[in-house]
Parts: structure tokens; C-alpha cells; sequence
């Protein structure tokens, strides 16, 4: 029991008492009902929920088998890692387990037998659910901490990734960095991304085994060096930009980029005493259900919020179907002690009846004319309660007024259409010649050239003569001595000098080739 209140309190200094409930039964003047809080669940042991991937293919030892040297006693190398037989395996789940007898157990990679190519090996830790971190993000190396590494991490489950803290003997060198410690940094630097240099430098295996990401130092900055004064620490969390958003992650990824080296060069004549191996990684942190729920279960392979407030999905993000009166917003850590839950409202229970279908949350009063109206409207919608679409766009008939992606925008094309409204299936006002639901093409008889054309010539009524060809519907090349729209003219009758060089040169296939060649060149140019 002690041991589990000493893990309490060590690693959940801003669990206790604060936003831990959502709601609660009170008595008022006017009876009992409900109220409400801002509320969030309680830190957890994150490695427990975390899905690993360890990367390039081939990087854990054992196949085949290797030995391995320590650089204590570097001509010791008695120690072997063989994947096929359990007791002498270091896969990945040993970074996860719980070492009850005190025994490290251990994921280890192959030996860099391959030096000078780089020892390079990705950890990626993914939750599948974003996380608030509380307490440092602490990684246990047996035999030696890297001299260089790096952690990154997403919030949108491993799309796109950002550094969030370097690791070297020597920052300058491998990074081009300045070393720094989180220790120096001051409130307006709180969400730094800096290189340190206090965890990679060798001072014996055996004694400096953490790897750190120093979330209490930060949030130190706010709450004093005990962590007491958490009201600041929450004001600050609620106010500063980007804050919150900077202890938030779905996915952690360690770049180990090399090896500890035993304090002095790598030593070629014995390569087996460098590789990494990692007994644990402790992650300690709550679901963030931005506010509204207090618990947190693992439920088909993913952590997920018990939402309250009427909130739904995931991460309690969004309102429940028939809550939309207003949108959704997260709870707040203020005023304290207790916050703002900022709940959802049933449809028609807000604002006296003001409905606003979730694009407003904000009405007011027309005196003269004696209504309640919904004010700035989102997501491109318009009207007394948000229930139109605006110029420009149409209502999807298939989403619930409630929707957010409700109004479609008409996207009629600007040659081809009279403006860019449309009507209530997505039809636009389309010119002469234009059609289609956009305008983007072209009636029969018409051809496309920055707009609709009528035909000038075509295979059907509007034939070329005397042996003239149609060029895309724009024009019938003529074989020469002949000229007009469809070559309906000799150039004998029209000016006496052409006919002698006309005759000459008339059916030679070249002269039209080249003609036609012409047209088309001059057509890519127009065009
Ligand atoms: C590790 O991940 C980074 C991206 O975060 C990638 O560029 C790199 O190639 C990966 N390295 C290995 C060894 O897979
Ligand atoms: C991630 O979580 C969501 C929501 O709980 C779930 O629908 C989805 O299947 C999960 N994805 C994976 C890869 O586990
Ligand atoms: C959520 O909706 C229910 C009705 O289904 C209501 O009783 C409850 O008070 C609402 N909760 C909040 C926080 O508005
Ligand atoms: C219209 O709304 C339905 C229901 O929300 C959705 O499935 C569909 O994709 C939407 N259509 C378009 C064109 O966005
Ligand atoms: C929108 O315009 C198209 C094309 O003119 C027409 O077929 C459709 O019936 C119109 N829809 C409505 C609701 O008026
Ligand atoms: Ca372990």
C-alpha cells in the first residue's frame, strides 16, 4: 500500500482534487439539479495502452545470433541475444513490461558490426488517442545512453511529425545547436525545443541510465520548483498559446542516431560492444477529453473518453446529435478552482429558443423588429437561425441541418457560368453553349476554348470543302487556292495572280501537312 500511494504521489502531482469530477447533485432555491464542472481524467501509466513499431526491419538482434560485449569489461563478451530462444531475446514488448523482480529485461539492437554506416534504429510509440503528458517521459538505457538521439512527436496519429527534443554529447556538433537546459528556460520560452546535453555524455552504465523529457521543469516555470502553485500552472495552460498543445501528443518516436561510445573513440577492433539497449519507457500522462470526462477505458485497442456534457467522440470533441444549439467548445480550466464545463445544449434550450443548428453561439435581440437572431453564423450558413446557406453555396439535402459540413460550396465555373450561385441541387446559371452542373462543359455543336463556341466547321452540316480538313471544330484548314470559312472559295476566282502557283502546288499532301501543322502550333499558342 505504501508503495502505491509513494507511485501516487510521485508521479501524479497535478491529479489530486482538482477538475476530478464533471458534475454534481446540488440543492438550490429552486430544488435540486445538476452542476456542472470542467473535469478531466486522472494520469495514467501510458506505456500500458501503446501500440510500438522499431524500425529499419532487422535491427533487433538475435537473427541470426550475436554476441555482445559491455565496455565495462570489453573483453567479457560472453552475453549473447537469440531471437529463436525466449531466455536470450531482447524484442520489443521488453521496453513495456513490468520488472517485478527487479531483473531488467530489455529490447536490444543488432551490434554495429557494420562501422562506419551509421547505427540507426526508430522507436515509434503510437496511442491512437491524444494524450496530455504530466510527468517526464523517461527512457531507460541498459549498457549506456546514445551520444546522439532525438524525439520527435505527432498530434494527428503519426502524419506529420515534430522535433520535440535533441540529445548529444555535443549539441553544436551533431545538431548545429546550442546545449541548453530546460531548467534555464523562462515563461515565454516554456514550449522551447531545445538540445541538451546532460543525458548523453558517458558517466558509467551502470550509474546514468535515464534519458529524459523534462515535463515537471517545465511546468515548474509556472507552478514553482514543488509543483504547488498549480492555479498558475492551469491560468497558464488555458492562456498561452500553443502551450497545452505542446505537452499533447498521439505518438512519441525515438531516432536513435549513435551509440554510447564508453567515453572515447569507437574502437574498431571491438564493434560488438556498441549497440542500444532499452529496458523501459515510462510515459505518464491523462487523455485529453478537452474537459468533459473524468475517465478514460481501453476499449477495442484504443483509450477512449467517457464523454459527459453531452459531448461525443473520441476525444469528447464535438456535441451529441440533438446538443447543437451552439458549437461545441472545450471546457476551461477558469475561473478557478472549478472552470467552465461549457456544455452542449439540447436544441432549443438555449439563448429562449434562439436555435442556431451548432454554427452560433451568440444571439441577439432586433428591437424593432421584435426578433431573436442568431449572430455571425458559421460554416456558410445565413438567417434568423443559421438554417440558409450563403450566396455561393447549396445544402447538402443527404447532412442534418446540424452539420457542420451542411452548405457545399456551388464551385460553378467562371467562364463557363453566369455567376457563382447556384440552386438548391448544386446547379449553376450556365452562358450560351455551356452546360453541365458546373458549366464547366460544352452543349453539342459548341467546343471549349475559354468558354463555349458555336462549331465553325464539323463532320455532319458544317463541312469543310474542296477537300478542306476540320481543326477541332475551330476552323477547316483549306488545301491551297482555296480560302473562306469552310474553303467554299477559289482563290483563282477571288484574285486572278494566285491561280498559276495555286495549280502547281495543288494536292501536294505536303504543303497541307505543313499548313495544318501551322494551325495547330498557332492553336497551342492561343491557347
Ligand atoms: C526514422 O524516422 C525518420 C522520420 O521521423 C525517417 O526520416 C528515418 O528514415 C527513419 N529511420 C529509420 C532507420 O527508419
Ligand atoms: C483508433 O481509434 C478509433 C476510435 O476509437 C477507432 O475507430 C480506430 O479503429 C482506431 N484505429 C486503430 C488503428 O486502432
Ligand atoms: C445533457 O442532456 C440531458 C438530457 O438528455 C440533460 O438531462 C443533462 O442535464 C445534459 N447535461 C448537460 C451538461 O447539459
Ligand atoms: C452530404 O452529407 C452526407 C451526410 O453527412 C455525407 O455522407 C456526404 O458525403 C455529403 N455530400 C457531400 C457532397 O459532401
Ligand atoms: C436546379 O437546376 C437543374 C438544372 O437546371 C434542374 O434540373 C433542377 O431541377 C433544379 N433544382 C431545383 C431544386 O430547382
Ligand atoms: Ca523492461
Amino acid at each position: 500500500m505504501f508503495y502505491l500511494v509513494a507511485f501516487l504521489l510521485q508521479c501524479f502531482p497535478l491529479a489530486m482534487g482538482q477538475y476530478d469530477i464533471c458534475k454534481s447533485w446540488v440543492t438550490t432555491d429552486d430544488g435540486p439539479s445538476w452542476e456542472f464542472y470542467a473535469c478531466q481524467p486522472k494520469a495514467m501509466r501510458m506505456k500500458d495502452y501503446v501500440t510500438v513499431r522499431v524500425d529499419p526491419a532487422g535491427i533487433t538482434c538475435g537473427d541470426p545470433p550475436e554476441r555482445f560485449c559491455t565496455h565495462e569489461n570489453p573483453y567479457l563478451c560472453s552475453d549473447e541475444c537469440d531471437a529463436s530462444n525466449p531466455d536470450l531475446a531482447h524484442p520489443p514488448k521488453l521496453m513495456f513490461d513490468s520488472e517485478d523482480e527487479g531483473l531488467a529485461t530489455y529490447w536490444q539492437s543488432v551490434t554495429w558490426r557494420r562501422y562506419p554506416e551509421p547505427l540507426l534504429a526508430n522507436i515509434t510509440l503510437s496511442w491512437n488517442k491524444s494524450i496530455e503528458l504530466t510527468d517526464d517521459i523517461v527512457i531507460t538505457f541498459e549498457y549506456g545512453r546514445p551520444t546522439i538521439m532525438m524525439l520527435e512527436k505527432s498530434l494527428d496519429n503519426g502524419r506529420t511529425w515534430h522535433p520535440y527534443q535533441y540529445y548529444a554529447d555535443d549539441c553544436m556538433e551533431a545538431f548545429s545547436m546550442p546545449a541548453r537546459r530546460v531548467r534555464d528556460l523562462s515563461t515565454t520560452s516554456a514550449n522551447r525545443v531545445l538540445c541538451t546535453e546532460e543525458y548523453s555524455r558517458w558517466a558509467g552504465s551502470k550509474k546514468e541510465k535515464n534519458v529524459r523529457f523534462e515535463v515537471r521543469d517545465r511546468f515548474a516555470i509556472f507552478a514553482g520548483p514543488d509543483l504547488k502553485n498549480t492555479d498558475n500552472l492551469y491560468t497558464r495552460l488555458e492562456s498561452a498559446k500553443g502551450l497545452k498543445d505542446f505537452f499533447t501528443i498521439t505518438d512519441l518516436r525515438m531516432r536513435l542516431l549513435r551509440p554510447a561510445l564508453g567515453g572515447t573513440y569507437v574502437q574498431r577492433e571491438n564493434l560488438y560492444k556498441y549497440f542500444y539497449a532499452v529496458s523501459n519507457i515510462e510515459v505518464t500522462g491523462r487523455c485529453k477529453c478537452n474537459l468533459h470526462a473524468n475517465l478514460c477505458t481501453f476499449k477495442e485497442g484504443s483509450l477512449q473518453c467517457e464523454c459527459e456534457h453531452n459531448t461525443t467522440g473520441q476525444d469528447c470533441g464535438k456535441c451529441k446529435k440533438n446538443f447543437r444549439s451552439r458549437s461545441w467548445r472545450a471546457g476551461s480550466y477558469l475561473p478557478l478552482p472549478n472552470g467552465s464545463p461549457n456544455a452542449c445544449a439540447a436544441a432549443g434550450s438555449a439563448f429562449g429558443n434562439c436555435e442556431c443548428y451548432g454554427h452560433s453561439n451568440r444571439c441577439s435581440y432586433i428591437d424593432f423588429l421584435n426578433v431573436v437572431t442568431c449572430v455571425s453564423c458559421k460554416h456558410n450558413t445565413r438567417g434568423q437561425h443559421c438554417q440558409h446557406c450563403r450566396l455561393g453555396f447549396y445544402r447538402n439535402s443527404s447532412a442534418e441541418l446540424d452539420d457542420e459540413n451542411v452548405c457545399l460550396e456551388c464551385n460553378c465555373n467562371q467562364i463557363g457560368s453566369m455567376h457563382d450561385r447556384c440552386n438548391e441541387t448544386g446547379y449553376c446559371e450556365c452562358k450560351e453553349g455551356a452546360t453541365g452542373p458546373k458549366c464547366d462543359d460544352c452543349l453539342p455543336n459548341y467546343y471549349w476554348r475559354q468558354g463555349c463556341f458555336p462549331n465553325v466547321c464539323d463532320d455532319e452540316l458544317l463541312l469543310c470543302q474542296n477537300g478542306g480538313t476540320c481543326y477541332q471544330n475551330q476552323r477547316c484548314i483549306c488545301p491551297v487556292g482555296f480560302k473562306g470559312v469552310l474553303c467554299e472559295q477559289s482563290r483563282c476566282e477571288v484574285d486572278k495572280k494566285d491561280c498559276d502557283g495555286a495549280r502547281s502546288a495543288r494536292g501536294s499532301l505536303s504543303t497541307i501537312l505543313l499548313g495544318a501543322l501551322a494551325l495547330q502550333l498557332r492553336g497551342w499558342v492561343d491557347l
